[in-house]
Parts: C-alpha cells; sequence; structure tokens
C-alpha cells in the first residue's frame, strides 16, 4: 500500500545537495535487474548549515551502499533511505549504491517494467524510486550517463549513443534533467528511420521503433515528428539539441506517451497507423501526439518543473503549443472546434463535480491524480486568453525571454507569468487568479439598444469549488463582433477586457440594432449564459464571420432544443432542422465544418447543462430526446442527403489529409443519418466496400445504431482478431451502440471473453471508458452500470492503481442525478472504500468524490 501523505505547495524547501552526475549500470533480468548507481553530491549551498541526506525508493531490494568509497549503514524506513549529515562530508562527495528490482512483476507500469518482453520505464511522475535510491523530485537536475547490459539487440536510454558492444551499450545525456525523463528501453526492435537536419545544421538521426513486422506503420508519425520538428524551429526559434531522436512504441502504457529526454515512449496506439487500421481521429491524434511529447524538449525538458504543483507551467503550454501546431497543419477553424469540445467533454465536467481543482493545484496526495483534464487543458485555455491579452507581439516577446532567461531551470508559474509582466509591462495579479481559483466561471450577456447605442452588459459569476466557496472576479477576455440585420459584419472582432464583476461595453454609431457574437473563437473558458433571443441562434449560425461561433449557434441550438424535449417532452423544433439543413447543403463550406454541425450534443454534456441551472437531469430522456432528434433530421434532410452522400463517395486515392478526412467525416456523418430510413441497406455494402478504417468504423456505427451489423461484427473480427488496437475499436462501438439496460451486461460479457487482456490499460480504458461514456447505460436505474465498473475497478486497482484512479472518474458526475441514482452510485463508491487493500491513488479520487454528498 502507498504511503497516504497530503503534500503541500507552501512547504517548498530545495533538496539538501546538488547531484552533478548520476552514473547507472542497469544488468537486465526479468525477474532480478542490478540497479548500480553512482551518484556525486554536494551540499547545496541554498540550504545552509548541515543537512541529512534522504533518497526516495520504493520496492527496492537493497543491497549495499558506501560513501566514497566507505561502506556505510543507511537508516531504509518507508520509502527512502537516509545518511545523516554527520556521517558525510560537508564537501563534493561520492554515493554507491546497488539495488536490485523485479521488472517483470511490475503490473503498476511504473518505474521499469516489462510489455511483451521487452524492457521499458516510465518515470514521470514518480516513478524512477522505484529504479534506483534518488532524490525523486523534478528541481534535482543533474547529468546522466547509462550502461545498459542485456542479451538483446536493442538497447537504448536518453541522450547520444557513446559506445557498444554485443551484450551492451552506453548512453550519455549532456543535458542535466530531473529523473522523471530518465528512460531505457531494451527489446527486440526494428527501427523506422529518417534524418533531420536543424535550422543551424546539426543532423539528427530520427528512430521510431517497434516491434517486428509494425515498420511500414510508422510513416505517418514519422512525418508528424519531422513536421513538429521545423514547425517548432520557425515558430518559437527552438531546435532539437542531441544526434538522435527516438521514439519506441510500447503495447502497456499507462497514458498517451512520455516525454523522456531524447527517448520518447508512446502508447503503440498513438504511433501505428495504416488507411486499413487507422480512422481519421486517430491520424489527427497521432498527428497532435508526436507533436506534444517533441514540443515537451524545450517546454518541460530545457526548462521544467521546480515541483509537481507547478504542472501546468509545462503541461497546459505544452499543450497550447500542440492546438497551434494541428491548428496550422490543419484547419484552425475545425480544431478549435474539436478542442472546445473535448474541453466541454472532460474540463467542465471536472470543473462542476466533486474533483474540481485549480490549474496549479496547492496540494495532493498522490500527484499521478492531478495529470487532469484542468491542469491540460484549461492550463492550454488560460495561455490562450494570456495571449489575447497580450498580443501576438506581447506573447512572442514573452516567451523569448522566457527561453532565455530560464533555460536550464526548474521553473514555477510565478517564473512564467514574471516574463510576460516584464515583456509587456502588464500587471497579472488580477489574471493570476485563474491558476489558483477552480470552477468554470458564469458569464451572463445582456444587451439593450437606445437613441442609436448599443449596450452590451457582462456579469460574471464565480461558482463555488470543494474547499473555495468564495471567488474573485478574473480577468475575461471576450472577443465580440457585430452583425447588422442583414447579415453583414459591422463591426469585426474586437476584445473586451473584463476585470469586474460586472461591466458594460457601449457600442456607437450603429443604423441599427446589431446581432451580437460573443465569444468569438472561445476566447476564455466560460459557459455563456444568454437567454435565447428568437431566431439569433439560427441567424448566427447562418450569417456569423466567425466559423468557431458560427458553429457554436448552431450547437447552442440543438442543446436549447434536446434539453426542451428532455425536460417538458415538446417534439422537434423546426427552425433547427431548418437551420441545420441549410449549413449541410452549403456547398460553399468546408466539408469538415459541416460534419460538425450535424454532429449532435453529446448526453452527458446535456446533463452537465441541465444540471448547471439546477435542474435534475434524467439520462433515459435525454437518450430518447437525441435519437428523435437525429430520427427527425434523417427525414427533414431528405432525398439531398442521398445526393450529398453519393457526390462525397469518391474513388480518389486515400491520403490522411484535412481535407480528404473533412470529406469522409461528411460522407458517413450523411451514411449515418440514411441508414436511420433505409434500415442499413446503404451501410452494409459501404461497410463491404470501405477502403480506409474510417470508412469501415464508420459503416459499422450505422449499422449498429439500428441495431443491424451482426455480420458485419463478426467479419470485423475476423479481420483484425490478431490486432488488438484495431479490435478497441470494435469493443468500444458495440457498447456505444448498446441498449442502455443492455450495455453493463454487454460490458461485462466483453470483459470476461477468453484472451481479452483486460490487464492492458488500452482494452480496461477503452471498454470500461465506452460503458462510462454510454451516459444513460452507465446511469441506467438498476445500479448494474456502476456496479459492474466498481467491480472492475476493485480488480484491477492491486495490479495498475493508476488505471484504476484515472478510469474512477466515470463516477465523478454522480451528485448531479436524481436520489435513486445518488443512493446506487454512492453504494458503490462506499464498497469500493471499504474494500481492503485500496492503492493510494484510488482511494483518494473515491475519497474526494464521496465528500461530494
Ligand atoms: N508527461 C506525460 C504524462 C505523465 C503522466 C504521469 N502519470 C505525458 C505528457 O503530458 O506529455
Ligand atoms: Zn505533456
Amino acid at each position: 500500500m502507498t504511503e497516504q501523505k497530503t503534500v503541500y505547495l507552501a512547504d517548498y524547501q530545495p533538496f539538501s545537495h546538488i547531484v552533478d552526475s548520476v552514473d547507472l549500470t542497469f544488468r537486465l533480468a526479468p525477474a532480478a535487474t542490478r540497479v548500480i548507481a553512482r551518484l556525486a553530491l554536494r551540499p547545496n549551498p541554498e540550504r545552509p548549515g548541515r543537512n541529512d541526506l534522504r533518497l526516495d525508493g520504493e520496492g527496492l531490494t537493497h543491497l549495499s551502499c558506501t560513501v566514497d568509497g566507505q561502506p556505510v549503514t543507511p537508516q531504509i524506513e518507508g520509502h527512502s533511505l537516509t545518511l545523516a549529515a554527520k556521517d558525510l562530508p560537508d564537501g563534493p562527495f561520492t554515493l554507491d549504491t546497488e539495488v536490485e528490482i523485479a521488472p517483470d512483476a511490475n503490473t503498476a507500469l511504473e518505474g521499469l517494467y516489462m510489455s511483451n518482453g521487452m524492457y521499458c520505464t516510465q518515470c514521470e511522475a514518480e516513478g524512477f524510486r522505484k529504479i534506483t535510491w534518488y532524490p525523486d523530485r523534478p528541481d534535482v537536475m543533474s547529468r546522466f550517463k547509462v550502461r545498459i547490459e542485456a542479451d538483446l539487440p536493442i538497447l537504448l536510454s536518453n541522450g547520444n549513443p557513446t559506445a557498444q558492444g554485443k551484450g551492451w551499450a552506453e548512453w550519455d545525456d549532456p543535458w542535466p534533467k530531473p529523473a522523471y525523463l530518465f528512460a531505457l528501453v531494451a527489446g527486440d526492435l526494428r527501427a523506422h528511420s529518417a534524418d533531420f537536419t536543424t535550422a543551424s545544421g546539426r543532423k539528427v538521426a530520427l528512430n521510431i521503433w517497434v516491434r517486428p513486422g509494425d515498420e511500414d506503420r510508422c510513416a505517418y508519425a514519422m512525418d508528424s515528428l519531422i513536421r513538429s520538428m521545423r514547425w517548432d524551429e520557425q515558430v518559437y526559434g527552438r531546435e532539437y539539441d542531441l544526434d538522435v531522436f527516438n521514439i519506441v512504441a510500447v503495447d502497456d502504457f499507462n497514458m498517451g506517451a512520455m516525454e523522456n529526454k531524447g527517448l520518447n515512449i508512446f502508447n503503440s496506439r498513438y504511433v501505428l497507423a495504416s488507411p486499413e487500421t487507422a480512422t481519421d481521429d486517430d491520424y489527427a491524434r497521432i498527428e497532435a501526439i508526436i507533436a506534444h511529447e517533441y514540443f515537451h524538449n524545450w517546454t518541460g525538458n530545457r526548462i521544467t518543473c521546480r515541483d509537481w504543483f507547478q504542472l501546468c507551467l509545462k503541461e497546459g503550454l505544452t499543450v497550447f503549443r500542440d492546438h497551434q501546431f494541428s491548428g496550422d497543419m490543419r484547419s484552425a477553424a475545425v480544431r478549435r472546434i474539436e478542442d472546445v469540445v473535448a474541453l466541454r467533454a472532460r474540463q467542465f465536467r471536472e470543473d462542476a463535480g466533486p474533483l474540481a481543482h485549480q490549474v496549479r493545484p496547492e496540494s495532493f496526495v498522490e500527484i499521478n491524480n492531478f495529470y487532469t483534464a484542468t491542469v491540460y487543458e484549461k492550463g492550454a485555455e488560460v495561455i490562450g486568453m494570456l495571449k489575447s491579452l497580450v498580443g501576438d507581439g506581447g506573447y512572442k516577446r514573452a516567451l523569448d525571454l522566457y527561453f532565455d532567461r530560464h533555460d536550464g531551470d526548474a521553473a514555477t508559474i510565478e517564473d512564467w507569468l514574471k516574463v510576460f509582466e516584464d515583456a509587456t509591462d502588464r500587471d497579472l495579479t488580477q489574471f493570476k487568479l485563474w491558476y489558483s481559483e477552480a470552477g468554470t466561471p458564469r458569464l451572463k450577456v445582456e444587451d439593450s439598444w437606445a437613441d442609436g447605442v448599443y449596450t452590451l452588459t457582462f456579469t460574471q459569476k464565480n461558482p463555488p469549488t470543494p474547499g473555495q466557496p468564495e471567488k474573485q472576479p478574473k480577468v475575461i477576455p471576450v472577443k465580440v463582433g457585430l452583425l447588422n440585420p442583414n447579415g453583414d459584419e459591422v463591426v469585426p472582432t474586437i476584445m473586451l477586457e473584463m476585470t469586474r464583476a460586472k461591466q458594460s461595453f457601449r457600442f456607437e454609431g450603429l443604423a441599427a440594432r446589431p446581432v451580437p457574437s460573443i465569444l468569438r473563437g472561445f476566447s476564455a473558458p466560460v459557459v455563456m449564459d444568454r437567454k435565447p433571443v428568437a431566431g439569433e441562434r439560427a441567424f448566427l449560425l447562418a450569417h456569423d464571420t466567425d466559423p468557431f461561433n458560427k458553429w457554436e449557434a448552431g450547437r447552442a441550438l440543438a442543446k436549447e432544443v434536446m434539453a426542451e424535449m428532455a425536460l417538458k417532452g415538446t417534439p422537434v423544433r423546426s427552425d433547427w432542422l431548418d437551420a441545420v439543413a441549410a449549413v449541410t447543403f452549403d456547398d460553399t463550406l468546408d466539408p469538415a465544418f459541416r460534419a460538425l454541425c450535424l454532429r449532435l450534443p453529446g448526453e452527458d454534456d446535456l446533463a452537465q447543462t441541465i444540471a448547471a441551472t439546477g435542474r435534475i437531469p434524467d439520462p433515459a430522456k435525454i437518450h430518447a430526446a437525441r435519437r428523435e432528434m437525429a430520427g427527425a433530421l434523417a427525414i427533414r434532410l431528405g432525398e439531398g442527403l442521398h445526393r450529398l452522400y453519393k457526390e462525397l463517395d469518391d474513388n480518389a486515392p486515400f491520403s490522411p489529409s484535412a481535407d480528404q478526412a473533412g470529406r469522409r467525416a461528411l460522407k458517413i456523418a450523411a451514411l449515418q443519418l440514411l441508414t436511420r430510413r433505409d434500415g442499413g441497406k446503404l451501410a452494409a455494402s459501404a461497410f463491404a466496400r470501405a477502403r480506409s478504417m474510417t470508412e469501415e468504423i464508420g459503416a459499422l456505427a450505422a449499422l449498429l445504431d439500428v441495431h443491424q451489423g451482426e455480420k458485419e461484427l463478426v467479419a470485423f473480427a475476423a479481420r483484425w482478431g490478431r490486432d488488438a488496437n484495431v479490435m478497441d475499436k470494435w469493443y468500444a462501438l458495440q457498447i456505444a451502440s448498446a441498449e442502455p439496460g443492455e450495455a453493463a451486461v454487454l460490458t461485462g460479457r466483453l470483459l470476461e471473453t477468453p484472451g481479452f487482456d483486460w490487464k492492458n490499460p488500452n482494452r480496461f480504458r477503452t471498454v470500461i471508458g465506452a460503458l462510462a461514456a454510454n451516459h444513460a447505460g452507465f446511469h441506467h436505474r438498476s445500479g448494474a452500470g456502476y456496479r459492474l465498473v466498481a467491480d472492475w475497478l476493485l480488480k484491477l486497482d492491486p495490479l495498475n492503481p493508476q488505471t484504476a484512479s484515472r478510469v474512477s472518474t466515470a463516477f465523478e458526475t454522480w451528485p448531479r442525478y436524481d436520489a435513486t441514482r445518488r443512493r446506487l452510485a454512492r453504494a458503490e463508491l462506499d464498497r469500493m472504500l471499504a474494500a481492503p487493500g485500496l492503492s493510494g491513488d484510488l482511494r483518494e479520487m473515491l475519497e474526494r468524490m464521496r465528500a461530494a454528498g
């Protein structure tokens, strides 16, 4: 069991010693790997007096320890090794330790572990302590040299290779780094290789390492890497700084990928792609994650975090950078819409529930529980606002200063904000509240028109969150444009800067009362409250020049209609149907954008919206309303839908380009609606003719949606049964389209299928995640969904606490439902909490969720 201890930001103290260098030798063996470490240490002048040396270590079999060659007997207690100050030299000294670890018994996938016969590591946040005794904290940066001994063909670590022979290899990383960026990989791997020459002429060897047979599925990841490297040079002036850059694909991995210096380790799902196996969404995700991890080389590795409370310093910024990159590579408008959809689905949901926390938390029990949508996605939004406030030029000056001033540092949010203050002369005291106060602000918008003056009045409310009952007004950049009644833009986008609880802005010189387009580009992560003005949303969907707000108008209208249907049982509204029809058949619009407009709001999203207005969402009614809307839309779009489908169903050779992906998205959206009318004829033939995974999965989804597709499911499994990452789609799709009352049973059955490897994080997350995402199924009033998820969390937790803990967020919305559902969910939370031997990871999450009622 993990030690349960709360850590506080306020308690930060620099480490007692400086680690000038680290020399590691690994003698790899599955059950008994020897780790020999030599640390060059000296007292840290920032910590006056003589201090004990306390190193972290977890699950290590301690073998020996010497100081300057003399055996010493350290005190080993809990998860630390301590050498008393009196036994240590007052100047530089060498500490040698030797431990043994068992990678093959490591099911938590943190530290050094094995995946399909290959050794690999995951050290962020605190996994290095499972490898050797070390000050496992990000502000201790040191120069690492590594020697690996193993009877395996490929032996990799960070930095540059310096020497190798049969059964051994040596690596040297010239850049000081914290231990969480350490990595080691050893196995029988094949490379997909390429070269890159940096702007200043440095030659870099690029390799993507995969299992034999997967080499031909790496081209897109490699192409994404090369584009990322170029982009970071061009946009941020950041060059790569080693002779090699290695990426390794691993099948058992707790998250997406990891930015280890010079040796990124990836979940194989986010590397391997071919048209037959990867959907367009997979391609986009691979591009984004490859870029994200690469961008960390500067924002995370060269400049790291002082402590884990500063996690958003590297994650928020790196997400912001990968969003910018994807926007430049693809349609920026479509990317922005997708990012906001994800932000609302994950971060707004988190912010509205018992797990709400600050972008920079001030305390934690298990740091792995804070790799959240708030730290990542809201962290990125906060930077987007900062950029809007200081302008593109100010942003560039601030970032240049950041890299200049802090290269080689372990920095803080204060350091980050200071470069903006120094580069732009702006006081960011109030802005900093975005980092220290949790919760999604609500922005009420009212307008008036009198004597030729148009006035917009904004009121902000910052709702209470756990531990933060009172909030202060925030700085909110509100980008606004105004349209005149015939649809022309009369005031192009301007930024209104809101700093008080209530504020009005006046517009003069307008001939008629304008229609406002507010929060263009989603300029702040807030929920906008605006009483629907008849016809305004349909008008904006037709005329807004800001693509985000154009889409947003349609989305808001759809949500309004769906909420009325679910709450009052009203029929589908024809103004919504007409507005969507107009966009669907507007050939002047980007197909990807039209596909987004055809996508109905999610059921969980609607439940959240309903709950936020103090009402109780009924999952069954929301589900029925959504289906009814889809059915009505299929009828309203009529024959035009068929024409559209035919028109998009061309024979162009496959390309993963955003353009083609957009056409495919619209084609599949059309197919899914058509299937509601023809009972599946077209979809069955589309499945048979599919030339890409996007088409194959799109047709299958359409069939399952109307309870067809049995034959196709069998064919899919026969074809892809040996490819676990592809089969994940097969599992997810079935659970997603299961009837609410059957979803849990089906999920249980799939988990129990012989050969289904639920211990693999991808499998577990896919299947349980699909049930959690089947809103009406997970929240079914029988309680079967809650029970099944709880059973499986309890089963996984002893093996892999991190993944169990992450998946437990399925329960984070429980307080928003009716008394019966709340009672059922609470009982499951209590049952899990009472389980003996619960991990610290899962316990912290369950306790925080349980505290909500
Ligand atoms: N930095 C890693 C995440 C580590 C998660 C540790 N539980 C991946 C990323 O954000 O790029
Ligand atoms: Zn990251």
